[in-house]
């Protein structure tokens, strides 16, 4: 086992990391930027170091920072949390060139799923059913336009670097084809450095249904089972919850087999997840993320496996040490994620201080949180206060467990969105589980 990890993130995912390196008896580092200098969860830490001014470019993204940071710590491993430099394979490809472990799977295998169009290429050699489409990215207009017309309109334009929704087109004829094309092209190139596309037929209003994995170094690969991750606005996910109200289970077993499957035709170690889109009784991959999710503890709720745990276990080499029939499920989980945001703006990001904060708590409630009353939430970063979880034994009892627990919190000071929470759960079309990727933004609009 590693003696000291550094942990390059903030927030409610540098303060979970911290205390699964408490219970490990590992020695946490912890890095922070000028703005969230003095913030509560850093003294929870063993070590906490600065590493430049408020902006993710000038501390939390910048590589030489935190690697100089690892190198003045002295740990054995970095762990990257979500987000900022988590997926990034050359900031994995130097921790390792200097010794230090990067807490996720091979460079290569990064590199790998972090391009679309291959990691789709690896799910048809495997044998998953993808979504019909171009084989890999599309040359030019007229390759577009051939595709288009063997799957039918609408289709789909997807960056081959881009991911999570961003840099996504419809298009709904030949017409809109040519000039979207052109314009998802001018924006991958500028979001992600990379204008290649490839093309998918258009799944009108599928569910968003992903399998969590575990894979050792020796090659053993486990699923953890699904999160439903179908309220979304704006490719934000807002609530998720295992099991999935959509999958029978015919269905989540042939997903977690194709999961598993995947992940080992790709060498993949570590935790990751496994996209894909639900429709009807039929499923389709759609990416690999190859990190661990802000959602992950709804797995940890209906497993009892400690995510970031075994992350840095597998990391420092050790195996699974359990098998798939060893997996036990066990109840139904939600999560919420109170963000601060203002929801007469468009939701549009609301930081500021938090001039008093009551959390929910009680039977069957987890909340995953950096902030306290008094805590300024930076501009800079995520907007964030915390991610509720419930478990129960039923779908319903759940629902009704984060009802009391949207009712118990307060968050003053700044505007939230507790009002949508309370709203979604009392929804119909929700407590009967029938939702899908629309369902936010049709609740929204009405
Ligand atoms: C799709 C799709 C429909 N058809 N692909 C959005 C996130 C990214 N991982 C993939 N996404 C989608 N891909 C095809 N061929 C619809 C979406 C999509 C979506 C997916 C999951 C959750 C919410 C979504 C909202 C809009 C679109």
């Amino acid at each position: 086992m590693f003696q000291r990890v550094l942990i390059a993130n903030r927030g409610e995912i540098a303060l979970r990391v911290i205390r699964a390196c408490r219970e490990l008896d590992v020695e946490s580092v912890v890095v922070y930027s000028q703005a969230d200098a003095g913030a509560p969860y850093l003294e929870l830490a063993d070590e906490a170091i600065c590493i430049g001014p408020g902006p993710s470019a000038k501390s939390y993204l910048s590589i030489p920072n935190i690697i100089s940071a690892a190198e003045i710590a002295d740990v054995d491993a970095v762990h990257p949390g979500y987000g900022f430099l988590s997926e990034n394979s050359h900031f994995a490809e130097i921790c390792r060139a200097n010794n230090i472990e990067f807490i996720g799977p091979d460079v290569a295998t990064i590199r790998r799923v972090g391009d679309k169009a291959e990691a789709k290429a690896a799910a048809v050699a495997a044998g998953i059913p993808v979504v019909e489409g171009s084989d890999g990215p599309v040359n030019n207009d007229e390759e577009a336009l051939e595709v288009a017309r063997k799957v039918g309109y609408p289709v789909l334009i997807k960056a081959v670097s881009g991911g999570g929704g961003r840099g996504m087109r419809v298009a709904h004829n030949d017409m809109s084809l040519v000039t979207n094309l052109q314009t998802a092209r001018t924006e991958a190139q500028a979001a992600f450095g990379d204008a290649n596309v490839y093309i998918e037929k258009y799944i009108e209003d599928p569910r968003h249904v992903e399998i969590q994995i575990l894979g050792d170094k020796k090659g053993d690969v486990i699923h953890l089972g699904e999160r439903d991750c179908s309220v979304q606005r704006r490719h934000q996910k807002v609530i998720e919850e295992s099991p999935s109200p959509a999958l029978g289970n015919d269905l989540r077993t042939k997903m977690g087999r194709a999961a598993v499957k995947l992940a080992k035709s790709v060498g993949y170690h570590g935790a990751g997840t496994v996209e894909f889109l639900v429709s009807g009784k039929s499923f389709y991959f759609i990416e690999v993320n190859a990190r661990i999710q802000v959602e992950h503890p709804v797995t940890e709720l209906v497993t009892g496996i400690d995510l970031i745990r075994e992350q840095i276990r597998i990391a420092s080499g050790e195996t699974l040490g359990r098998k798939q029939q060893h997996v036990n499920f066990r109840g139904h989980a939600i999560e919420v994620r109170i963000n601060a945001e203002d929801p007469d703006r468009n939701f549009a990001p609301s930081p500021g201080l938090v001039t008093s904060y009551r959390p929910a708590g009680g039977p069957g409630v987890r909340i995953d949180s950096h902030v306290v009353s008094g805590y300024r939430i930076p501009p800079y970063y995520d907007s964030m206060i915390a991610k509720v979880l419930v478990h129960a034994d039923t779908r319903d009892e759940a629902i009704l467990r984060m009802r009391r627990a949207m009712d118990e919190y307060k968050v003053d000071g700044v505007k939230t969105n507790l009002g949508l929470h309370r709203r979604i759960l009392r929804n119909a079309y929700f407590q009967r589980g029938e939702y899908s990727t629309r369902f936010l933004d049709e609740l929204l609009s009405a």
